[in-house]
C-alpha cells in the first residue's frame, strides 16, 4: 500500500518510522510519503491560510494549495486513482470496519487539515472519506492520520507477525477482548485466573468468551446489540443480566463518570507495597 499525507507539519508523521508500522515500510509492505503543503504555494510568505468568508473566528485553509498538492500527488501514478481521506471532527466516526475497508486499498491520500479547516470547495472536489476517529477536537488531522495509518496498517498481509491476533482482536467480532495476563503467577497478592493454567484449552476458550461478554455489557452495551452471538452468547449474557448490578461491576468493570471503574480483585484497589 502507498499512503501519501499532505500536512504544513510533516514531523508530526514521524513516529510512522517506528515499530509495526516503520517495520512494514522498511519490509516495502508500506510506503508512507509525506508532503509539505507549502512546497504547493506561490506567494514568498508561503500562505496556506485566509480569513472566513461570512466572518466569525480563526483561519481557513486556502483552497490553491491543497488542489496544486492533489493534482501533482494524483498524477504521480496515472494508472490509478488514491483514496482521499480527510480526518476531521464532522467526518464518519472510524470504526475497525473501515480500517479493514481502507487495508484492501493500494493507494491512499491523507488531508491534515489546522486552524478551522480546509476550504470546503477542496472537500468536494477531492475527499473519498470524511472520518472522525472520535468526538473532540484537535489541533488538526496529522494525529487523526497517524491513528488510521497505524489501525489500517497492522492489517496489511504479513505486517503482524501471528495473522491469527488480528482476527482475534477487539471489535473484530464485535466484542471487548477478555483481560490478558503473563507471570508472575501471584502478583501483588493477586492470582491468574485457575482456568488460564489449567492446560484445557477449551476451558479457557469458554471463560474468554464468558469474559468477553461481560466486560462489553458492562462497559460498552452499545457494542452488543451488533455483535455477532451464538445461542451459547445469550444464555451468558442473560446469565449476567440476572445477577445484582454492583456484582457485575465489580467483576466486569463499569464505565461510571467516564472513568473505568475496576473492580474488586483489581491491582489497582491494592496499597502500594510498603
Ligand atoms: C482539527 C482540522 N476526530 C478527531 C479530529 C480530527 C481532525 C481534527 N480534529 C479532531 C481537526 C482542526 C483542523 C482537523
Amino acid at each position: 500500500m502507498r499512503a501519501d499525507v499532505v500536512t504544513i507539519f510533516p514531523a508530526y508523521l514521524e513516529p510512522l518510522r517506528l515499530s509495526l508500522v516503520g517495520r512494514a515500510q522498511e519490509r516495502g509492505t508500506l510506503d508512507v510519503r509525506t508532503h509539505d503543503l507549502r512546497a504547493w504555494t506561490s506567494d514568498v510568505h508561503r500562505t496556506v491560510d485566509d480569513a472566513p468568508y461570512g466572518g466569525g473566528p480563526g483561519m481557513v485553509m486556502r483552497p490553491e494549495p491543497w488542489d496544486a498538492a492533489l493534482t501533482e500527488i494524483a498524477a504521480s501514478d496515472p494508472d490509478r486513482r488514491p483514496r482521499v481521506v480527510v480526518p476531521t471532527p464532522a467526518g464518519a466516526p472510524f470504526t475497525q470496519s473501515h480500517a479493514e475497508e481502507l487495508a484492501r486499498e493500494p493507494w491512499l491520500v491523507f488531508c491534515c487539515g489546522r486552524y478551522e479547516g480546509i476550504d470546503a470547495r477542496v472537500i468536494d472536489a477531492w475527499a473519498d472519506d470524511e472520518i472522525s476517529i472520535g468526538d473532540y477536537v484537535l489541533a488538526g488531522g496529522e494525529v487523526a492520520t497517524l491513528v488510521i495509518l497505524e489501525a489500517v496498517a497492522r492489517l496489511l498481509p504479513g505486517v503482524l507477525g501471528n495473522s491469527a491476533s488480528a482476527a482475534d482482536d477487539s471489535f473484530s467480532d464485535g466484542l471487548l477482548e477478555a483481560p490478558v495476563y503473563t507471570r508472575p503467577q501471584v502478583w501483588r497478592g493477586a492470582e491468574v485466573p485457575a482456568v488460564l493454567r489449567s492446560g484445557d484449552h477449551a476451558a479457557v476458550a469458554r471463560w474468554r468468551r464468558t469474559q468477553a461478554l461481560r466486560r462489553t455489557l458492562a462497559r460498552r452495551p452499545d457494542l452488543v446489540e451488533h455483535a455477532e452471538l451464538s445461542d451459547a452468547d445469550r444464555a451468558v449474557l442473560e446469565a449476567v443480566a440476572a445477577e445484582p448490578a454492583e456484582h457485575v461491576a465489580a467483576t466486569s468493570g463499569s464505565v461510571v463518570g467516564g472513568a473505568t471503574m475496576v473492580g474488586r480483585g483489581s491491582s489497582m484497589d491494592l496499597p502500594d507495597p510498603a
